[in-house]
C-alpha cells in the first residue's frame, strides 16, 4: 500500500468514491442496510487513527481474494487428503500458504487452518495435553490471553490453570517465579506470549523452565509474529513445541491464524484442528495467508517492522515527557501500555475521550492495577497500523501530544474539537487505499 498509488487514486476518485469498494455493488440494492453500514466503516478506518495493536490494514491484493469463489467450497481435510472432491486448486493454494509459513518462520510444520487464535490456541491444547493436566500461562491482567487459562476461558474450565503475572514494581516477567510455580505445580504445558506485554519475551528461557519439569512449550506470537519473522525479537520456532499466531495482525492478512509445531506434533496438531475442533477450512482466508506470507517475506517488510517499533518508542517517549506513566518505562515492540489515572481519568474515560478525536484504543489493564477489567487505569497503544498507514516518528510525536491534550482536557469541547480536526487533517495527507 504506498502512498503513491493511494494519492493518485484518489486524485482520480474524489475523496469518498471508494473505487476499490466497486465490487460491493451488487449489495448496494439488494441489501441497501449492509452496505451502509459497510460504506460507514470504511469511512470510519478512513478518517480516523488506528491505535489498536491488535489490528492493522490488508493490502489490496490480501482484501481481493478474501471476496472470491473460493469461499463456495468444502475442503474438509488436508491437501491431497480431502473428505470433498473438486479440490487440486484449492489444495494448491493451501500448500502455497504451509510452504510460505514454514520458510518465513523456519518451522518443521505449519497449520493453516485454524479459525482464529483462540481456536489455533484450543488445537495447542488438544495437540500437548490431555484434559484435566494443569497447565501454566501468564494471567489476563498481566498481559496474557484469555486462552493462556484465565478463568473465563475453555482454557481454565477443561484444564488446572495455573496463572504467573508480572512484577508489579517493574511490569516486567520474573522468569525466576515462573520456575519456582513450574516446579511447585509441574505443569503438563506451559504458555508464552502475550496480548499487552511491551518488553522482549525470553522464549529460551521459557522452554528451559519447561524442559525443567517435563512440561511441553507453547508460544503464542499472536502480536509479535511479524517481529518473529524478521528477526526482531528473539523466535520461539526453534525452542517451542508449536508456536500459535492470528494472520490478521502485525502480519497483515485475512482474519486467521496458523499453528507451527515440530514435526513431531505435526500429526497431533493437524488432528486436532481437523477433525478435533473444525470442519472446512475457510479457503477464501488460507489464500489470504498465502498472500500475507508473500508480502511478509519481502524487504520491505522488515523495514515496515522496524518503523512499527520505532513508532511505539516515539510515542512512549513523549507521553513520558508528558508526564504519563508508562509500564515499564517503555517499549521493544509494537505496544505500550499508558497509566492515564495521574492526569484523573481512567482507561474508560481516557478511550471514550479518544473515540471523540477519531483515535481508537483500548482501555487496559496496567501491571499491579487495583483498578477492574472494566474500568481500568491503563489505555494500550499500538503502532501496526498507523505504520502501515505510513506514519513515522514526526507524526507520532503530534500523536502522542493529541492524546495528551485529550486526556488532559477533560470536558473541554474546544480541545476536542480542534484535536479531531487536525487528526482528520492528517488522515487525509496519508489516505488508506479503500
Ligand atoms: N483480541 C486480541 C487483542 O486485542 O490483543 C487478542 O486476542
Amino acid at each position: 500500500m504506498t502512498q503513491t498509488t493511494s494519492s493518485a487514486r484518489r486524485a482520480v476518485r474524489g475523496n469518498h468514491d471508494y473505487g476499490p469498494l466497486q465490487h460491493l455493488d451488487p449489495v448496494k440494492d439488494t441489501d441497501p442496510a449492509v452496505y451502509q453500514a459497510i460504506m460507514a466503516e470504511t469511512e470510519r478506518q478512513q478518517q480516523g487513527l488506528e491505535l489498536i495493536p491488535s489490528e492493522n490494514y490488508v493490502s489490496e491484493a490480501v482484501l481481493s481474494v478474501l471476496s472470491t469463489v473460493l469461499t463456495n467450497k468444502y475442503s474438509e481435510g488436508y491437501p491431497a487428503k480431502r473428505y470433498y472432491g473438486g479440490n487440486e486448486h484449492i489444495d494448491t493454494l493451501e500448500s502455497l500458504a504451509r510452504e510460505r509459513a514454514k520458510k518465513l518462520f523456519g518451522a518443521d510444520h505449519a497449520n493453516v487452518q485454524p479459525y482464529s487464535g483462540s481456536p489455533a490456541n484450543q488445537a495447542a491444547y488438544f495437540a500437548l495435553a490431555e484434559p484435566g493436566d494443569t497447565v501454566m500461562g501468564m494471567a489476563l491482567p498481566a498481559g496474557g490471553h484469555l486462552t493462556h487459562g484465565w478463568k473465563v476461558s475453555f482454557s481454565a474450565h477443561y484444564y488446572n490453570s495455573v496463572q504467573y503475572g508480572v512484577d508489579p514494581a517493574t511490569g516486567l516477567i520474573d522468569y525466576d517465579e515462573v520456575a519456582r510455580l513450574a516446579k511447585e505445580h509441574k505443569p503438563k504445558l506451559i504458555w508464552a506470549g502475550a496480548s499487552a506485554y511491551s518488553r522482549k519475551i525470553d522464549f529460551a528461557k521459557f522452554a528451559q523452565i519447561a524442559h525443567d519439569v517435563g512440561a511441553r512449550f507453547a508460544a503464542d506470537i499472536a502480536h509479535i509474529s511479524g517481529l518473529v519473522a524478521t528477526g526482531l525479537h528473539p523466535d520461539p520456532v526453534p525452542v517451542a513445541d508449536a508456536v500459535t499466531m492470528t494472520t490478521h495482525k502485525m502480519l497483515r492478512g485475512p482474519r486467521g491464524a496458523m499453528i507451527l509445531s515440530k514435526e513431531e506434533f505435526a500429526k497431533k496438531v493437524d488432528k486436532a484442528i481437523f477433525p478435533g475442533l473444525q470442519g472446512g477450512p475457510h479457503n477464501q482466508v488460507t489464500a489470504g495467508i498465502g498472500v500475507c506470507l508473500h508480502e511478509a517475506s519481502r524487504p520491505e517488510y522488515k523495514a515496515y517492522c522496524k518503523q512499527v517499533i520505532l513508532n511505539a518508542q516515539t510515542i512512549a517517549e513523549e507521553m513520558v515527557k508528558r508526564g504519563f506513566v508508562v509500564a515499564t518505562g517503555g517499549t521493544d515492540n509494537h505496544m505500550l501500555l499508558v497509566d492515564v489515572t495521574p492526569k484523573g481519568s481512567t482507561g474508560k474515560l481516557a478511550q471514550e475521550a479518544l473515540d471523540l478525536v477519531n483515535i481508537a484504543t483500548n482501555a487496559n489493564m496496567i501491571p499491579g492495577d487495583k483498578r477492574t477489567a472494566f474500568d481500568p487505569s491503563g489505555i494500550r497503544f499500538g503502532t501496526p497500523a498507523v505504520t502501515t498507514r505510513g506514519l513515522k516518528e514526526d507524526e507520532m510525536r503530534l500523536v502522542a501530544h493529541w492524546i495528551s491534550d485529550v486526556i488532559e482536557a477533560g470536558d473541554d469541547e474546544a480541545v476536542i474539537q480542534r484535536v479531531r480536526g487536525e487528526v482528520m487533517a492528517l488522515c487525509e495527507q496519508f489516505p488508506l487505499w479503500y
